[in-house]
This record gives structure tokens, sequence and C-alpha cells, in this order.
């Protein structure tokens, strides 16, 4: 344990070293903690977009504007919160049409992008970063499919919409798009490293 606090400390001091550097770099510190159990004195040392693989693992999750409106944010949190995932970011803005662009940037070649863009922007979003073993994989599938006329049953889509184009919530779709995202819509003190007391309960390992 003392070894395992002693080496976090230094793993941290290395980390602020590394902050500016190539990305290779950083994974390879991702690596080092991996090995390290994360405990009271490491949980300052999670980065902004968590560490994929890990109870340290974060999603970028964003309830739409018509999710929003249609008074869901309790209802979309609750599944994330009840699961087990811990909310780490949080907050609420309409987004501009050129931020709404630059977070759809990808699909800027599809014949719905302007109509996406539209109604992305059209209204709050509450933006959410969310942390948990399995975070992104299995915050798209609480999500559920795209379309909602195909997403199954017990799905946030499933159970809460019907059209593709009003279908109420986003979430990372895998490791780099989430580390995308995440720091896209939040700056680092914007993102609470904080050790809940069920954590424990939730997360550990036998
Ligand atoms: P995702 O949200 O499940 O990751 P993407 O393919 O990344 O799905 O598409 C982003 C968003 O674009 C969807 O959530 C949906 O709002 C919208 N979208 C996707 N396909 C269509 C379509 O065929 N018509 C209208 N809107 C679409
Ligand atoms: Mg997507």
């Amino acid at each position: 344990m003392a070894a395992s606090t002693a080496l976090i400390g230094v793993a941290a001091l290395v980390w602020t070293q590394l902050e500016q550097e190539e990305d290779q770099e950083q994974d390879f510190f991702h690596k080092l903690l991996q090995t390290c159990s994360l405990d009271v004195e490491a949980a300052g040392t999670v980065p902004v977009d968590g560490i994929p693989g890990t109870v340290n693992e974060r999603t970028f999750i964003a309830i739409k504007p018509d999710g929003v409106n249609r008074g869901l944010i309790a209802e979309i949190i609750s599944r994330f919160e009840s699961k087990g995932f811990k909310l780490v970011g949080i907050k609420i803005l309409t987004p501009t049409k050129d931020f709404a662009e630059k977070h759809y940037a990808d699909l800027s070649a599809r014949p719905f992008f302007p109509g996406l863009v539209k109604y992305f922007s059209s209204g709050p979003v509450v933006a959410m970063v969310w942390e948990g073993k399995g975070a992104i994989l299995t915050g798209r599938k609480i999500i559920g499919a795209t379309d909602p006329t195909k997403a199954e049953p017990g799905t946030i889509r499933g159970d809460l919409c019907i059209q593709v184009g009003r279908n109420i919530i986003h979430g990372s779709d895998g490791v780099e798009s989430a580390s995308h995202e995440i720091k896209l819509w939040f700056k680092p003190e914007e993102v609470a490293n904080w050790n809940r007391s069920l954590d424990p309960w939730i997360s550990e390992a036998n």
C-alpha cells in the first residue's frame, strides 16, 4: 500500500512534466497508472479524458435540446447513476451553430448534417462526463441504437423517443471520440476528480 502510494506520487510528478509532450508518452504513463490501485491519493492524477480500460474510463454524454425540453434530464442522469457510473462533469449550455458543426464534424458530408446542426444548436444541451469501468461502450449500450425504432426496449432511446432526428441523447462511440469530445466540451478544471464513498461497493474487483 505504502509502496503503491509512493509510486503514484512519483507518477503524478512525471505526469506534470509530460503534459505538454507527445501522446505516445502520455499513453505510457496511463499504462503505468493502470498497474497501481487507484486510491484516495490517486484521484487527483486522473487526466481529464480519463484512463480507458480502468475504473477511471470516461465518456462524454450530452442530453440534446429535445431531451432537455421534454423534461428527461433526471430520467437520463438516473440511468447512468444507477448503473454505477460516477458523474465527474456537468453543465448546461446552448451550443452555437459553429460549435455544433465542430462537435459533429465527422458527419459533415451526410445529407442530414444541416438539419442535425440546427437541431443540436436549437436549445440547451446538458453536457456531462461520466466515469467508470467500461463507461464508453456500456454508455453506448445504455443509450441504444441511433435510430430509436431499432433501439432495444430498456435503452434510453428504446424507451424514450421514436425519431432518429430527435433521439434525445449523444454518447461518445469509442476511446478516441471520448477523449476528443471531453476536451472539446470541458476545461480540465470543469471536471471533478472525486472519490465517492460508494466506490469500493461498485468498482472493487475480487
Ligand atoms: P449516434 O448519435 O448514435 O452516435 P451518429 O451516426 O453519430 O449516431 O449520428 C449523430 C446524430 O445524427 C444522431 O444521433 C442523430 O441525431 C443524427 N442522425 C443520424 N442519422 C440520421 C439520419 O439518417 N437522419 C437524421 N438524423 C440522423
Ligand atoms: Mg456518433
